[in-house]
């Protein structure tokens, strides 16, 4: 019998969380940046192989803070947790625990549900640095698995999947065993133009970054991709950095976005025409707020 089980990937924010799904799942499922708070919804990649599937949900950096926006972002990692059938708990060595690690530590050690912690970015971290994040753990999450990995360089993962699976039920496939993730064709762009957008910028700008699908048309029978999008911004002067000296800015996000979209429609032609735009209120709209973070409206 196969084992299929749902698992919440939980931690403070730019712990990793997004990087360890893509690497389990081999294949860019969420997207990543150096910036905190860069996974904005419950994102699911699919891992299956002949043990079963694993279905992972990344979540939003678990943070501390009053704003509307980042109770959202709060809110969605909390619901993640409600029916999975075990954790991911991702602590990041280099940085030393504090307010933010003990409100989701005293979050998870209250779960009834498997808690595997991992102790990730082992590949930077020195010694000591591990040596306390696994002190922490073990003082904070008693009896729960414990391991150290490093994400981007693929060590101890294949123990990670161990440990899930040990503890995964029984059960039939959820999903096919190619499939890597659930997001639609629209949200998939729209992400990697926002990773693009994000990591071509710094300070505070890549957080007032939302990108907006406003047409996308699959000619099937002349083969073609055409996708019009927008990169909204809250400030008139952000719009000027994301833009570039000479649009050089915008050139660049157009070129990286183009190369990975292309990845999805490999032998389509692709037409991506981007544009950026200013709306000061989009974070604070419930319209927009509907649209960032893919909630009915009532
Ligand atoms: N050296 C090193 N860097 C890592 C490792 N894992 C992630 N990173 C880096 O840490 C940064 C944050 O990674 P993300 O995967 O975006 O982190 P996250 O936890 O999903 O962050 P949020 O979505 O903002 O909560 C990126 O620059 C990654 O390249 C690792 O194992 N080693
Ligand atoms: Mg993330």
């Amino acid at each position: 019998m196969t084992k299929c089980a749902t698992t919440a990937v939980i931690g403070r924010p730019s712990v990793g969380k997004s990087t360890l799904i893509n690497t389990i799942c081999e294949s860019k499922v969420s997207i990543t940046s150096p910036t905190p708070n860069t996974t904005r919804n419950a994102i699911r990649g699919i891992y299956t192989d002949s043990r079963g599937q694993i279905i992972f949900t990344d979540t939003p950096g678990y943070h501390i803070s009053e704003k509307k926006f980042n109770k959202h972002m709060i809110d969605i990692a909390r619901e993640s947790l409600e029916e999975c059938d075990s954790v991911l708990y991702i602590v990041d060595a280099t940085r030393a625990p504090g307010d933010e690690e003990n409100a989701v530590s005293s979050l998870l050690s209250t779960l009834k549900v498997p808690v595997i912690c991992c102790i990730n970015k082992a590949d930077i971290a020195r010694e000591e640095q591990k040596k306390m994040a696994r002190e922490y753990l073990e003082r904070t999450m008693p009896s729960r698995v414990i391991l150290e990995i490093s994400a981007t360089e693929d060590h101890g993962v294949d123990e990670v999947l161990i440990e899930l699976f040990k503890v995964a039920p029984e059960g039939p496939l959820l999903y096919g065993e190619d499939q890597r993730t659930d997001q639609d064709l629209e949200f998939r762009v729209s992400e990697i133009i926002r990773e693009k957008a994000m990591n071509s910028v710094h300070a505070e700008i890549p957080h007032s970054i939302f990108v907006e699908i406003s047409d996308l048309e699959y000619n099937r029978e002349e083969n073609k991709v055409w996708i019009r999008a927008f990169i909204t911004v809250e400030r008139e002067s952000q719009k000027g950095i994301v833009v570039g000296k000479g649009g050089a800015n915008i050139k660049k996000i157009r070129v990286q976005s183009f190369k990975e979209i292309k990845r999805i429609f490999p032998s389509s032609s692709l037409e991506l025409d981007l544009r950026v735009r200013v709306n000061s209120k989009w974070k604070s709209n419930d319209f927009i707020l509907h649209n960032v973070f893919r909630e009915t409206q009532e």
